[in-house]
This record gives structure tokens, C-alpha cells and sequence, in this order.
């Protein structure tokens, strides 16, 4: 097998870890936009996860790991129904990071996990099954950490579901236009600047009281549940990495945007790109049967919005990153960032038709689950 270009540096890196053994082979992964990942696997035929954080995103490193170990001790003593977890695999010196330097001098910060097994996960989900499966792990991991001591856990990206305030980093952009892509992004700036008014709808809410700060997973992407390879059973929540305190309603939404989207993120052909409302039913019902019991009344009467807003949120996220040169999500070519916006768009403009049939379903499941708790506990 070919070996890839830094692996000499990495598996020196590997070897700084608490790990007991011959690294027979590192191979890149494609796990988000945003940090780099390689699989090691020993002469034992154990495998570990090797991260290099983007400290371009994630500032302070150290901080995010508090939080990571923290959350993960946590489910470790409270969650008996989750067959695995993340485990942080320390270094020799008992740190959650190593420390390396770029040929800059530059610090890179290196992390390893446990590599869960017999594990698989999707990018797009092939059937209601899986998206049923996907929102009951949110919504289980969303009830465990429901009594976590919400004054441990660290805001390790600044206002990162803070809607208003992504909007007013998008108008920003527009007014720098620092490489010049304005015109081309024309129509859809149009269509962000349009729907100005609903981006402060959660924000608000959190403010005023109205909902609860939670445990949020903040990337509740449907490839950020890893599901048993024969069962198809939830076997662990990953991607911890933006696990900070705020609306349980944007994990929510993100995780309809994501599992019940018909098309990848960056589909280009916009006709593909729509929500499938069977697969929303399934993700839908699959979170509230583990979280009916605990949403507060504004929570649930937000449900629908929350589909909207953090759909809307990514878009601008998308757009302002193509305004502002790249500097931000990974891309391959050149326009990336303007179609993954436009698909985004194009999401949010068929949310906004199905919003109708999507409340009036939220309701009636969550007056199913909420009943069937009700039963539950007087019997
Ligand atoms: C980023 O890299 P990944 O896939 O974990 C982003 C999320 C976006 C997502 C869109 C820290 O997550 O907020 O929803 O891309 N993470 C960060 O694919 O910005
Ligand atoms: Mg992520």
C-alpha cells in the first residue's frame, strides 16, 4: 500500500499516545469540512482515530477538550443504553493533546480516539429506518446530558448557533466584497437579505427565557451517528467537537436539514434538492420519543421554525464564506462554497412550503409521545 506523504510525522505523533503497540498503517478519512483525520491501525489489528484540530476554527484547543472529556465521562456514568462512546486517548504525559509544530513553526495540535467498531455511517440516509434510528440517538444523547452541570461546559466558538449574529458577519462580507464575488452571488445574497426577519427567532427566545440552555451537539449531521454495521442500532454520537451550551432546537433542526435532505450538500443539480417528509416524520418521531417528556412548551411550538432558521444560518454560512474568499470551510474547486449555499437555498425554499404539513405533524407525534410518557409513569 502506498504510504501517504507525512506518515512518517504522523505515526511519530501516534507514537506520543498512550498506545501499546507496531503502527502498521495511517490512512486519511473523510470526516467533515473542517478537521483532518486518518485511521492508525496497529499489528494487532486495533485501530485508533488520529485528529489534527483546525485551530483556525477551534481557537482554544484545550478548552474544546475539557468539554469533550467532560460530556464523554459523563455518558460513560450515565448512559448504560449506548453500546459505545468517544474515548480520549491521552498522550504518554496524560494530555489530551499533543503538541507539533508546521514547517512555519506554526502549533498543530493532535488528539487521539478509541475507533469504534463494527460501526458505519452515513452521509445521506437510505431509508426511514435510519432516520428514525438517527433522531433517537440525537434525542437520547440530548436527554442523557439533560442534567449535565451546564456551569462545566465551556462556549468554545463564540455565538456559533447565534443566527442574528451570523447574519450580521454575512452583511459584513457583502458590504467588503474582499475578493469581488458580489455579482455573482447576486441572487443569492437577494434571497438570504430577504428573510432577515426570522433570524432572530431562537436567539430571542433563549434570551428572553422563554427555552432552556441545553447540552447542544451543535453538528447533529446524520453522519455524526455511527450505527452498528448489521443492526442498524445507534452505536455512539461522534463529532463532539462543538459541544457547548445552547437551544436544544437548533440541534433539532440541524438534524432534519441533514437526515431528511434528498440530496447531498453540495448537489449542484437543485431539482434533486428537497426535504422528504417521510424521512422527517421518521427523524421526528425517533427524537421525540426520547425527548417529548423534557421539551418546554416554546420548544416544541419552535420545532418547525428551528428547520428553517438553522437551514437559512448555513446558507449564510456557506455564502459568507464564498464572499470572504474561502477562508473557512475546506472546498474543492472554485465555486464550492456558492453551491453549497444555493443548495442550502433551495432547501430552505421547500422547508418553507412544507412548513404547514410539518407543524401539524410535529403536534399530533409529540402529543403521541408525550401521552405515552404520561402512561408510562403512572403505570
Ligand atoms: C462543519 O466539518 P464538520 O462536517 O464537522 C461545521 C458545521 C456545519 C457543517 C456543514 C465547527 O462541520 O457547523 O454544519 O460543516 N462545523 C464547524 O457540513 O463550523
Ligand atoms: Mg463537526
Amino acid at each position: 500500500m502506498a504510504k501517504i506523504k507525512d506518515y512518517d510525522k504522523l505515526r511519530q505523533i501516534i507514537e506520543k499516545f498512550s498506545i501499546n503497540g507496531l503502527i502498521e498503517d495511517i490512512s486519511p478519512i473523510n470526516n467533515g469540512i473542517i478537521n483532518t483525520t486518518y485511521v492508525a491501525t496497529l499489528n494487532d489489528g486495533s485501530k485508533y482515530l488520529l485528529q489534527k484540530i483546525n485551530v483556525n476554527i477551534f481557537k482554544e484547543p484545550y478548552r474544546l477538550m475539557k468539554n469533550i472529556e467532560n460530556v464523554t465521562d459523563f455518558i460513560k456514568h450515565n448512559d448504560s443504553e449506548t453500546r459505545d462512546s468517544l474515548t480520549v486517548i491521552k498522550t504518554k504525559e496524560g494530555a489530551p493533546l499533543y503538541v507539533d509544530k508546521d514547517e512555519f513553526s506554526h502549533k498543530e495540535y493532535y488528539r487521539v480516539y478509541n475507533y469504534i467498531t463494527d460501526a458505519i455511517s452515513y452521509d445521506k440516509v437510505e431509508s426511514c429506518d435510519v432516520a428514525y434510528k438517527a433522531g433517537k440517538a440525537f434525542g437520547h444523547f440530548q436527554k442523557v446530558l439533560r442534567n449535565y452541570p451546564m456551569e462545566l461546559l465551556e462556549e468554545t466558538i463564540e455565538n456559533f448557533h447565534n443566527t442574528q449574529k451570523r447574519y450580521s458577519d454575512f452583511l459584513d462580507s457583502y458590504k467588503k466584497d474582499a475578493v469581488g464575488r458580489k455579482e455573482k452571488a447576486y441572487f443569492e445574497i437577494c434571497e438570504i437579505m430577504s428573510r432577515d426577519d426570522v433570524c432572530g427567532i431562537i436567539v430571542d427566545l433563549l434570551n428572553k427565557k422563554k427555552i432552556p440552555y441545553r447540552v447542544t451537539h451543535n453538528d447533529t449531521k446524520v453522519n455524526n451517528v455511527l450505527v452498528d454495521k448489521e443492526t442498524k442500532e445507534p452505536v455512539a454520537v461522534i463529532d463532539l467537537d462543538t459541544v457547548m451550551p445552547g437551544s436544544g432546537l437548533y440541534d433539532y433542526g440541524d438534524g432534519i436539514r441533514s437526515a431528511a435532505s434528498t440530496a447531498l450538500e453540495d448537489e449542484k443539480d437543485l431539482t434533486k434538492v428537497s426535504i422528504d417528509i417521510e424521512k422527517f416524520k421518521s427523524y421526528t418521531d425517533g427524537f421525540l420519543s426520547e425527548m417529548a417528556p423534557y421539551l418546554k412548551n416554546q420548544e416544541v411550538l419552535n420545532m418547525v421554525n428551528s428547520i428553517r432558521i438553522i437551514t437559512l444560518e448555513l446558507a449564510m454560512r456557506f455564502l459568507t464564506d464564498y464572499l470572504n474568499g474561502d477562508t473557512y470551510f475546506k472546498t474543492e474547486y472554485e465555486d464550492h462554497n456558492l453551491d453549497r449555499a444555493r443548495n442550502q437555498i433551495k432547501l430552505v425554499k421547500d422547508i418553507e412550503e412544507k412548513m404547514p404539513e410539518m407543524e401539524e405533524y410535529i403536534n399530533s407525534c409529540y402529543k403521541k409521545h408525550k401521552g405515552s410518557s404520561k402512561r408510562k409513569k403512572n403505570s
